[in-house]
């Protein structure tokens, strides 16, 4: 029976596709994104599809769920706010397997499905990726945490988290290897040359802060930073201008050729995807993502619009 894993290339992403891994060996792993899903699910050919990590976006949810309906055993986790008009039972219908929890790590929820499958130290994995998705405040998370030395996971996850924004480990080959590693029981920290990556990484993200604490600017209750050569830091980046500024939100705003891309974290536990949807839809934008942890796509042009609704909105 052909496997194929399709997951998203972060870290929560690679430690779900991992866990799958370890549960069906000989499966092929390949790393997607919301806005390729519909393309590379229409290229799978295999009796058992495990996507996870990867949201369906409002554009290409009805031909991807016509698509669920058509392939037979696909098994999806994922964790990001399904869109409005379509409904959860509908994928449930079209589908295997389908599991969506809220504030859940989609390595959580794959790892809690096959945990009698595998061996039990791989609740490692499952670890790193809610803590690389901000997602390690559930009741499963908290409890097996105590089973293990949590500095030495520290450690590990951050080797991934870190050791992947190097070019390096760009390409999906480099992330391919990674996964492998992990679904053989190893640790990240077991993938050669990733944790200098990781230390090369840490460097960049310290010289960043001092580039941010001079050039972040203020809007009311927001600080903001915008188009620094940052890219693959974007995070820290929107994170280190609030710390700054000591603002409750911060951005990091970079203006692409057709549209503006910001990127939202907070310091001090605000709702972030709710708000970045709302502001960003006031503009004729989108926005979504984690609540620690979310961004917002805006038409050139209305940044300054943007920044007045979110500030309302905080
Ligand atoms: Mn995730």
């Amino acid at each position: 029976m052909k496997t194929t894993i399709l997951t998203h290339a972060d870290c929560d992403g690679m430690c779900a596709g991992a866990i799958a891994l370890a549960r069906f060996p000989d499966a092929n792993v390949f790393f997607t994104k919301p806005v390729s899903l519909y393309h590379d699910l229409q290229k799978t050919e295999a009796d058992r599809i495990v996507i996870t990590d990867i949201a369906l976006t409002k554009r290409d949810a009805p031909n991807i769920l016509k698509l669920f309906g058509e392939k037979k055993g696909i098994l999806y986790f994922d964790h990001h706010i399904v869109p409005k008009s379509v409904k959860k039972q509908e994928i449930g219908k079209r589908v295997k397997v389908f599991i969506h929890e809220k504030d859940t790590s989609s390595s959580e929820m794959i790892y809690k499905y096959y945990q009698k499958d595998i061996p039990r130290e791989r609740v490692w994995i499952a670890i790193y990726g809610a803590i690389g998705d901000y997602s390690d405040d559930t009741e499963f998370v908290k409890e097996r945490i105590l089973n293990w030395d949590r500095r030495a996971l520290f450690f590990e996850v951050s080797t991934i988290v870190l050791g992947i924004k190097n070019d390096e480990f760009e390409g999906y080959d480099a992330k391919r290897r990674i996964v492998s590693t992990l679904a053989k029981g190893e640790n990240p920290s077991d993938v050669p040359g990733l944790v200098k990556s990781a230390k090369e990484a840490v460097n960049r993200e310290f010289d960043l802060y001092e580039i941010i604490k001079k050039k972040a600017k203020t809007y009311g209750n927001i600080a903001y930073v915008k188009d620094l050569p940052s890219f693959g830091f974007r995070g820290p980046s929107a994170l280190f201008a609030a710390t700054t500024r000591e603002k409750p939100l911060g951005l990091y705003v970079h203006t692409r050729e057709r549209y503006i891309d910001v990127t939202m974290r907070t310091r001090a536990r605000l709702k972030l995807n709710e708000i970045a949807e709302d502001a960003a839809e006031a503009v004729q934008g989108s926005g979504g993502g984690h609540t620690e942890a979310a961004g917002a796509k805006i038409p050139i042009g209305s940044f300054n619009s943007f920044l007045k609704n979110l500030n309302k909105l905080i």
